[in-house]
């Protein structure tokens, strides 16, 4: 059975990912810091599908507890297939004289340093098997908006890191991917907004915003391409948000 390692299932875009592998017959490393979450999740993927699971309980910005956790895997959960880089998130939404530090470091060491933790020691593991990396960037990888400026840098890292992967990577046959979505409702917002689960509602008000399934859906279509096609990268945005920051309400998009 092939073999993924999803970083961030507990929710969201993660959990859509892991549910699509799932029922497309891969074993699957789940992972998380909500460790009730992780397995319960594990052991309904395990109920719906013929699948095995590992649970990687491990907050992926701590390096030694990434490196432990990889390096410790069992032969016969090395030969991962398919890593993807999803957990990540926004905190805040504030200009940058009015912006938290903590939300900062938040931010950089989830976004970038804790999808560089992953890669590192996931990395030798994919060439063995000439896996496919998929980086869940954002269009706010590639626009920017006001009062988005830390996100927007850390997500413009990883559209940067997506191009890199793919240079250093190509010549050991392991593919790279990057997918940018827009708006998809999911905790997103709820964590950006400190846990205000009534404000993030109205980031998704007067307009049909994207699913996690739908993101999960384009991750299936570029994993399951044949070896030779590559998806370089996808910006997936609801027809309602032509561009980063802008949402057109009220008008039945
Ligand atoms: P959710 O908040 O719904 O899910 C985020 C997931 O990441 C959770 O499973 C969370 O699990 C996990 N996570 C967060 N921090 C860590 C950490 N330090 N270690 C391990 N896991 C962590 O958000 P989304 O599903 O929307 O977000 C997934 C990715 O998609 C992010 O990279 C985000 O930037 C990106 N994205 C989202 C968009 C949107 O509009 N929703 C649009 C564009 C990109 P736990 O809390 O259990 O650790
Ligand atoms: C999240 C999408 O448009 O809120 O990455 O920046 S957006």
């Amino acid at each position: 059975m092939p073999i993924a390692l999803i970083t961030g299932t507990t929710a969201g875009i993660g959990a859509a990912t892991a549910q699509i592998l799932a029922k497309n017959g891969y074993d699957l490393i789940l992972n998380g810091r909500r460790k009730d979450r992780l397995e319960e999740q594990s052991e309904e993927l395990k109920s719906q599908y013929v699948i095995k699971t590992k649970v990687m309980h491990v907050d992926v910005r701590d390096h030694d507890a990434v490196k432990q956790f990889i390096e410790h895997l069992s032969p016969d959960w090395k030969s991962i297939d398919i890593l993807v880089n999803n957990a990540g998130l926004a905190a805040g939404l504030n200009s940058i004289e009015s912006g938290s530090v903590d939300h900062w470091n938040r931010m950089i060491d989830t976004n970038i340093k804790g999808l560089l933790h992953v890669t590192k020691y996931a990395t030798p593991l994919l060439k063995n098997t000439n896996g496919h990396i998929i980086n869940i960037g954002s269009i706010a990888g590639k626009e920017v908006y006001s009062n988005g400026n830390v996100y927007c840098g850390t997500k413009h890292m990883v559209d940067a890191l997506n191009k890199a992967m793919r240079r250093e990577l190509a010549e050991f046959g392991v593919r790279v991917t990057s997918i940018n979505p827009g708006a998809v409702e999911t905790e997103f917002s709820v964590v950006r907004l400190d846990g205000d689960a009534e404000k993030a509602k109205d980031v998704y008000f007067g307009f049909e915003n994207l699913v996690a399934q739908d993101i999960a859906d384009a991750i299936w279509f570029a994993v399951s391409r044949p070896k030779h096609v590559n998806i370089n990268e996808l910006i997936i945005m609801p027809s309602a948000q032509p561009i980063a920051g802008e949402i057109i309400r009220n008008k039945g998009l």
